[in-house]
């Protein structure tokens, strides 16, 4: 497009979106203090009472639109009441904290920040009795990471600590792998919108439940704040010396610095200055060291499909053998249903310092990393669009639900000990068959 012709389609999409025809200073009003803003609006009275305020609707989504405001018109919109989500500098690309950024509109089914927590908080206030919201620690830029608390025993959810077997879900290690917050998000949801079911109650009154969605919710929100992504994988630590990020993965204090992790600050998989140096890890480490009732862990990754377990930073299979056959019976199991590949985690590439090896190192916690859809960078990578969300929490429900059943006793999966949750259940001829196959077999 030549220059003129750039400039006339520019002025008229300026005039006729932002509304400041009549004003003598737009033009100023842009260069200085033009705020980015996302309002909360779920129908179109919400959205003119919005424009009514003087703010300029840009993008319309189906519970918030984005606007740009100037300083006067932000002030209104905050006097008014109006839950302002995001607020962005429209100029410098920096935002305050909390939604100020957000994922491409294709893409906005995927949860910022902000939506996350007022996902969580909104689950959490619907099933007041059985679910509590609490913040594990804070990250490098002080936000909180928030976990989910589900047990259906009023002293144990008041007190944050139960002695029911318990799993914990966690997503979001690495930035750019969104998809990996939406599957322990949806996980939540689905138990809750289905915690009156026989088979789905008896495993939530039978089980203390931990969901923590947003690992690295500095990272992620970094990796969204232009409105295309980064490709960031790591936190937000400042390195001190022009460059950011630890990676999470790579930062635990099992075996950590042993391989495939790196000193140098620059790298993607920088394992940090020392064992658990970043706030995140620290406090995934001290949630976890204080719920030892929990017998197993699955962390979310993107992508490959893939199903791994211990050891991921050497060669050496797991050395007892029992555990090691729990492990390659629980990965064979839920490989079942997704349709992954399971595999010990070094058989990717030794990596030391990751979650799984430390859960399982320091507490015998029977830890997995699932490497979701999609299976290559050439079908989508960390970015394969919405409208995959769907389908990769469908192929990955009866796994998770496999393994909050498990976790009474992770070993049952070795012997012929039937699910106390199956109404139908036969005794399985060979080992530990898992009771969702049938009696959830209408989800897919
Ligand atoms: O490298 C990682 O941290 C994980 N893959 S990802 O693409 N999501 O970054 C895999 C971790 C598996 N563990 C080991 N191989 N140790
Ligand atoms: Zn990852």
């Amino acid at each position: 497009m030549k220059t003129f012709q750039r400039i006339a389609v520019l002025s008229t999409f300026i005039f006729t979106v932002t509304g400041f025809i009549t004003s003598p200073a737009w033009s100023h009003s842009i260069e200085t203090n033009m705020r980015y803003i996302q309002i909360a609006a779920r129908n179109k009275q919400d959205r003119s009472r919005i424009s009514n305020l003087g703010v300029s609707i840009e993008g319309v989504r189906s519970d918030s639109v984005w606007g740009f405001a100037s300083e006067s018109v932000l002030k209104r919109v905050q006097k008014s009441g109006l839950r302002i989500l995001g607020n962005f500098d429209f100029k410098t690309g920096r935002g305050g904290h909390e939604g100020a950024y957000d994922f491409p509109m294709k893409d906005e089914r995927f949860h910022n920040y902000a939506e996350t927590l007022a996902a969580l908080k909104e689950l959490q206030s619907k099933n007041s009795d059985i679910v509590t919201l609490q913040s594990i620690g804070k990250t490098v830029e002080k936000r909180d990471i928030m976990a989910m608390h589900i047990n259906t025993t009023p002293r144990a959810l008041k007190d944050g600590f139960s002695n029911k077997p318990g799993a914990i879900f966690m997503g979001n290690h690495h930035a750019r792998e969104h998809l990996s917050l939406e599957v322990p998000l949806m996980l939540a949801e689905y138990l809750l919108a289905h915690r009156a079911d026989a088979q789905i109650k008896a495993l939530l009154d039978s089980r203390d439940l931990w969901i923590i969605p947003m690992v690295n919710p500095d990272g992620a929100e970094w990796d969204i704040s232009t409105g295309s992504y980064k490709m960031w994988r790591k936190n937000r630590r400042d390195n001190g010396d022009g460059t950011f990020g630890v990676d999470l993965n790579r930062n635990y204090g099992h075996g950590w610095g042993t391989g495939g992790s790196d000193k140098d600050t620059s790298s993607d998989v920088y394992m940090g200055t020392s064992p658990f140096s970043e706030p995140e890890t620290q406090a995934i480490r001290d949630f976890v060291s204080a719920h030892l009732n929990a017998k197993v862990l699955l962390s979310f990754h993107t992508f490959s499909e893939l199903v791994l377990y211990p050891w991921g930073g050497k060669n050496d299979p797991v050395e007892k053998i029992e555990d090691r056959n729990v492990f390659i019976k629980m990965a064979k199991t839920m490989s079942g249903w997704n349709k992954y590949t399971p595999e010990q985690a070094s058989d990717l590439y030794i990596a030391s310092g990751d979650t799984t090896d430390w859960a399982y190192g320091e507490h015998g916690i029977f830890a997995f990393t699932f490497e979701l859809s999609p299976t290559s960078m050439w079908n989508g990578g960390f970015y394969p669009g919405q409208k995959i969300i769907d389908k990769v929490f469908s192929d990955n429900l009866k796994p998770c639900l496999y393994m909050i059943d498990v976790a009474d006793d992770p070993y049952k999966v070795l012997k012929n000990s039937p699910s106390r949750f199956l109404k139908n259940y036969v005794e399985p001829s060979d080992g530990y068959q898992p009771s969702f196959e049938t009696q959830l077999g209408s989800l897919n």
